[in-house]
């Protein structure tokens, strides 16, 4: 039957010879068994290509047409769009069959067992000194301060002059100093600088709270002493101000940082910037105050230096001495961090070491 048809697409008289029915059925069994025989979408296109392509059978037959008599054409018209409808049907079957197959191998293939246990994400956690910096300003925003920021490469003046520490003076010589390029500019040697900006930026008004966290700089490199360390300042300046407000914002710190029975003790000290000046101590917090090796049989550990603000920086910032006044103190956190571990090596808090830094997880803390 093909055959026949096949003849009748080369031009010769097929009209007798051919029967629409038979034939028709005849080239639809054939597609569909190449169709059938497709395993995958290319091989599938291939069947559609030689079947319906520009040369594709059907194609070919349905252009012959043309040199048919009107009513054989008519007729063979017909059966061949029926063929060609069958043949589309039987492809798009096939298709969805194929893409239905292949969709079910991709869904074993992909399949997710929600019952596995998940793989953790490796969570990485704030630094230590970061954790105590977070931590202290939230204590003294409770108590009322809010946090001032000042810049790391600061001017001589801020850094000493305005804390009456003058070009000369000794006292500069306890801040070996890192000085930059430009005249008159160092990296800051403390976060004292601060209380003058702090002021400047209160613009006379009443009260200035502040506490000032930062990195600061200095020529030191040994086990307690880092080139690079991080202080926290802290300026209360209002009518009335006296050591005993120093004292209780103090003992509030200490209590927060190492426990509620801690003691504190301020010893007469000096620095140019206030006056008077203390160095303050906290009571062991190994032995809690009876003497052991860590204090040095002493019951007392360093932990600060404090002092009421220096009539001269007072009114470098802007105020009058006669009339307000104001306390500041200075903390070293990786020395609240020794003190609080019982480690008397700052360094590994710098080497980024993280079988020492996950030690400090969240959770893992001893105190506060
Ligand atoms: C000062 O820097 C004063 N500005 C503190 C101050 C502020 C006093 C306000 C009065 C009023 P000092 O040089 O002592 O003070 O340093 C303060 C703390 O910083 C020290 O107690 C110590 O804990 C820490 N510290 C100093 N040098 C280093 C260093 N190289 N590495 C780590 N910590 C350091």
């Amino acid at each position: 039957m093909v055959r026949a048809l096949a003849r009748a697409g080369k031009g010769s008289r097929m009209d007798e010879v051919w029967d629409p029915a038979a034939d028709a059925a005849g080239w639809v069994e054939e597609a569909e068994a190449e169709i059938q025989a497709a395993t995958d979408p290319a091989a599938l296109a291939a069947v559609r290509t030689r079947w319906l392509g520009r040369r594709g059978r059907l194609t070919e037959a349905l252009r012959g047409l043309g040199e048919l008599a009107p009513a054989a054409r008519r007729e063979r018209g017909q059966v061949l769009n029926r063929v060609r409808e069958a043949v589309e049907q039987a492809l798009a079957a096939r298709e969805a069959a194929l893409e239905a197959t292949a969709r079910a191998a991709a869904y074993a293939r992909e399949r997710l067992d929600m019952t596995l246990p998940g793989i953790r994400p490796a969570v990485g956690q704030l630094h230590p000194l970061t954790r105590l910096r977070r931590e202290l300003e939230d204590l003294f925003t409770r108590l009322g301060f809010s946090v001032a920021l000042g810049p790391e490469v600061e001017s001589e003046w801020y850094n000493f002059e305005a804390l009456n520490m003058p070009a000369n003076h000794p006292a500069r010589d306890m801040q070996d100093s890192f000085f930059v390029d430009v005249p008159g500019f160092l990296l800051r040697t403390h976060t004292s600088p601060v209380q003058i900006r702090a002021m400047h930026a209160r613009g006379g008004a009443l009260p200035v709270k502040v506490i000032a966290p930062g990195h600061v700089y200095r020529r030191d490199d040994d086990a307690t002493h880092s080139p690079m360390f991080t202080q926290l300042e802290g300026l209360m300046v209002d009518r009335g101000i006296s050591l005993a407000d120093l004292k209780g914002v103090l003992l509030t710190l200490v209590r927060a940082l190492f426990g509620p029975g801690t003691a504190i003790r301020l010893r007469p000290s000096y620095f140019p910037f206030t006056e008077p000046s203390v160095e303050v101590d906290i009571s062991c917090t190994v032995c809690g105050g009876s003497g052991c090796a860590t204090c040095k049989h002493s019951g007392w550990l360093e932990i600060l230096g404090a002092g009421m603000v220096h009539p001269l920086v007072l009114a470098n910032g802007g105020y009058d001495p006669d009339s307000v006044s104001g306390f500041a103190f200075g903390l070293g956190l990786e020395r609240v961090l020794l003190l609080r571990y019982g480690f008397d090596d700052l360094r590994p808090f710098y080497q980024n070491d993280l079988r020492f830094l996950q030690q400090f997880a969240r959770g893992s803390e001893g105190q506060a």
